[in-house]
């Protein structure tokens, strides 16, 4: 039995004014609370410190480096890792990294419970558009201030279990699970900011979103018999609603926990690694299934292109 107690830390808005250190201390809370409810390992939302800024045109490029963080831990930050030690916690958070060479990630770190940074993921799938889309009925701009991800799906040996990253749009992906199943992974942790609406379908209702991330984040659990901790950032920023809905889900793709509010909200579940196991050798036993004669296209073509030769 190797158990890991896990606390998936949801976290209401955060507005545009809130500072970090504000944000912090809800962290610290939250991290006291899940001290008391046993927890070795907590995660938080994907660019947990801020707003979910790429909702936001800005022209003026120091603006858009101040939602950065240029080290970490830093100032805002250190407390958080100085209780995370203290308590013997290891965490998991999501921020906007701004390299000494001047490039932009939307990152998600791994410590272990000694509060060391052990691990680093750097979102590859960044979903929106890079200029101001006036069709929109609100921006998503990750692909201006964010170059994708140049790490690929890294899997990191932490609490006696392998433990790899994914970032909000990244979940969707079935390939992004299955770099990371390939490396035997048994607990992929996440964060995300889902709108509560899609900016280019009206229609699209909260529940079909919150749908549509459970389905993902299930299938991606069972389909590498691993366990899937995803975290929101939810509830409304300066009028942007954002969906809740975290979730832990067994390697079964069972939905253990889920959260139900719109604010800061811990969820623990007691995951044992070794359940991953059985799934690994049976019918996602890879070595044995899977057929890699047949997948070429996955890896060397990006869209989609009809056997008459036309592009989609
Ligand atoms: N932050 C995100 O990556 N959000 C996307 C939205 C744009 C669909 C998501 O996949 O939830």
């Amino acid at each position: 039995m190797r158990e890991i107690v896990i606390g998936a830390a949801q976290m209401g808005p955060i507005q545009r004014a809130d500072t970090r250190e504000a944000v912090v201390a809800r962290m610290l809370a939250l991290l006291d609370q899940a001290k008391d409810a046993g927890c070795q390992l907590v995660i938080f939302p994907e660019l947990c410190l801020t707003t979910f800024f790429p909702r936001w045109y800005i022209a003026d490029q120091a603006e858009v480096d101040s939602w950065f963080e240029t080290e970490m831990p830093n100032a805002a930050t250190q407390p958080l890792f100085n209780r995370a030690r203290a308590h013997s916690i290891a965490i998991s958070i999501g921020y906007g990294e701004l390299t000494p060479d001047g490039r932009h990630f939307n990152t998600q770190i791994l410590t272990d419970r000694q509060a060391n940074i052990i691990g680093k993921y750097r979102k590859i799938h960044l979903p929106g558009h890079d200029e101001y889309d006036p069709e929109r009925s609100f921006q998503h701009l990750e692909k201006r201030y964010f170059a994708p991800g140049d790490l690929g799906f890294p899997v990191f040996r932490n609490m006696d279990a392998w433990m790899g990253m994914l970032i909000c749009n990244d979940r969707r992906w079935p390939e992004a699970y299955r770099e990371m199943g390939l490396q035997g992974v048994e607990l992929i942790v996440l964060g995300y900011n889902t709108p509560s609406g899609n900016s280019q379908n009206a229609d699209e209702t909260p529940e079909m979103r919150d749908f549509h991330s459970d389905l993902s984040v299930q299938a991606g659990a069972y389909q590498n018999s691993a366990f899937v901790v995803a975290v929101a950032k939810a509830g409304n920023e300066d009028g942007h609603p954002l969906n809740g809905g975290s979730v832990i889900v067994s390697p079964d793709g069972v939905i253990l926990q889920k959260a139900k509010t719109l604010g800061d909200e811990l969820l623990v579940q007691a995951c044992d690694m070794d359940a991953t196991a059985f799934g690994k050798a049976s019918v996602f036993d890879f070595k044995r299934h899977r057929r890699i004669e047949h997948y070429g296209r996955i890896a060397t073509q990006t869209g989609v292109i009809y056997p008459d030769g036309k592009e989609g």
